[in-house]
């Protein structure tokens, strides 16, 4: 199994070109932790954002995603204490004031009130979580400093970064031994502490990722991180990431996009397994699973014919109302809310059940291709950006007229890519604002963000400065995963 590495060195996990600047950003962390409270810390505990380059909202419906890490991440310098079980949690950036929490006893562990926007909830969901698995007698104190650079509500997992990092610090000062796929498990559960209810893309793709490769991330039968390499391209290609700068804040609009979806594909799931006559299935790939039990068919095949199934299904095309869903269902109303709404509250007139079975079939095939044009590339070099970029383009397609999670701002900055030469285009991560991601010729890429920069920031935020811009597009490359520093 593969542990966490207790002590990386700065080089391995990043390149050159950004090592001078990560090195000055961990000694700065360093001397900032010294001044506030008066020690060095025994160690830093890093995980990153991810960009999603393909494979949106089928986590939760149980299909493999296909994220990469970014270079933008959380930062935790860490001290021990045996003295006391409080928790002095700082951050240097003043926008998230200090904090102190305790430990408050096995069963309840730590309380976090998800009705409330706090920083320090995230740490909460990490500390919450690993407590809750690991036996121990007392835990010890902590005093904590954060840095975190990934754009908060952008759709490059901010949340999870910090989650994941809250959680691998609390595991690396209490000498718990956990592997990776035990920590992206209880990071996955713990962050729907805060009231969404996350798939476990972002989670996996903060920690296992590895510099230099794509991670393709399967959920089903079990947890699994395969890291992709990139192919070879002609010309070759980068991608950009570009922030619209529409915030989404998932906690205020959940229930009407992120969680109302997970509840439309849990729902359409059972539809499509009791239609299907097959014992009930909450997830679209459960239901793909049985249906397909034991037949040898190749996972892209059984997906187009999934596709057929919906259509037949799923007569109603508009859109079922809570009573309607309950009839299809077979299940009393008030039953299905409980089960279904209750944890996590939806407001809508229509569940668009359809629209969002064929996102989630067609977008599970796109991964698997897009990870076929990885692994086995046409022989001519020069088709694989346009591949690569076409299933990019059908998924932000997808995402836009059937998920419904696109918005204005990001059609308009796709579309001003594509113009400015981009081969692909589209959202990352859950979408109504945020982050999008565009497959771009290398040697274009200055030029390329230069266009994108005129077309859309300068006109729709003009008052913006250059340092705001340079973080609001950037090329990127596959970064790292989680890791731990010590002995400084
Ligand atoms: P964001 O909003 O980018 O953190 C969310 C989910 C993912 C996945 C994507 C959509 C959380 C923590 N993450 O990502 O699991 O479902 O949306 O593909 O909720
Ligand atoms: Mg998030």
């Amino acid at each position: 199994m593969a542990y966490i590495p207790t002590v990386e060195s700065l080089d391995k996990i990043y390149d050159s070109s950004v090592l001078a600047f990560q090195g000055v950003r961990y000694n700065s962390l360093i001397e900032q932790f010294q001044t506030i409270y008066g020690f060095k810390p025994d160690f830093i505990a890093r995980s990153p954002g991810r960009v999603n380059l393909i494979g949106e909202h089928i986590d939760y419906a149980g299909f493999g995603v296909f994220p990469m890490a970014i270079d933008r991440d959380v930062l935790m310098a860490v001290k021990m204490t045996d003295d006391d079980t409080n928790i002095r949690i700082a951050n240097v950036n003043p926008k998230y004031p200090a904090r102190e929490l305790d430990y408050e006893g096995p069963s309840t562990i730590i309380t976090i009130d998800s009705t409330e926007l706090e920083w320090s909830n995230y740490f909460k969901c990490g500390y919450k979580g690993m407590l809750e698995h690991a036996s121990f007698d007392k835990p010890k104190g902590m005093y904590i400093l954060t840095d975190g650079n990934v754009p908060a509500g952008s759709g490059l997992s901010s949340s999870a970064a910090f989650v994941c990092c809250s959680a691998l610090a609390v595991i690396t000062g209490n000498q718990f031994k956990m592997s990776k796929n035990e920590l992206v498990s209880i990071a996955m559960v713990a962050e729907r502490n805060v009231g969404v209810n996350s798939g476990g893309m972002d989670q996996s793709a903060s920690v296992f990722s590895e510099k230099g490769f794509a991670l393709n991330v399967e959920f089903v039968p079990e947890l699994k991180a395969t890291p992709v390499p990139l192919p070879e391209t002609h010309p070759k290609v980068a991608f950009v990431i570009a922030n619209t700068l529409v915030v989404a804040d998932k906690h205020v609009t959940a229930p009407r996009n992120y969680n109302l979806r997970v509840v439309e594909t849990k729902i359409g799931a059972v539809t499509l397994s009791k239609y299907l006559g097959l014992p009930q299935k909450d997830t679209y790939k459960d239901v793909m699973d049985a249906y397909f039990a034991a037949k040898d068919i190749p996972p892209s095949e059984q997906m187009d014919e999934m596709l057929q199934l919906v259509e037949k299904a799923f007569t109603n095309k508009e859109g079922y109302t809570r009573a309607e869903m309950a009839e299809l269902i077979g299940m009393d109303e008030d039953a299905m809310v409980k089960e279904y709404m209750t944890r996590f509250p939806v407001q809508t007139d229509l569940f668009r059940l359809y629209q969002r079975a064929v996102h989630v079939y067609g977008e599970a095939k796109r991964v698997i291709d897009f990870r076929g044009v990885c692994e086995n590339p046409p022989s001519d070099a020069s088709d694989v950006p346009k591949h690569l970029g076409d299933l990019m383009n059908e998924s932000q397609e997808s995402c836009a007229k059937l998920f419904n999670c696109s918005c204005p701002e990001i059609d308009e900055i796709s579309k001003i890519a594509r113009e400015a030469g981009a081969y692909g285009a589209r959202l990352t991560g859950a979408g109504w604002g945020g982050c999008t991601v565009f497959l771009v010729a290398e040697d274009n890429v200055d030029s390329f963000i230069k266009e994108v920069k005129e077309k859309y920031y300068r006109k729709r935020f003009p008052d913006l400065s250059e340092a705001q811009l340079a973080d609001a597009i950037l090329a990127t490359k596959p970064g790292s995963g989680s890791a731990v520093f010590k002995g400084f």
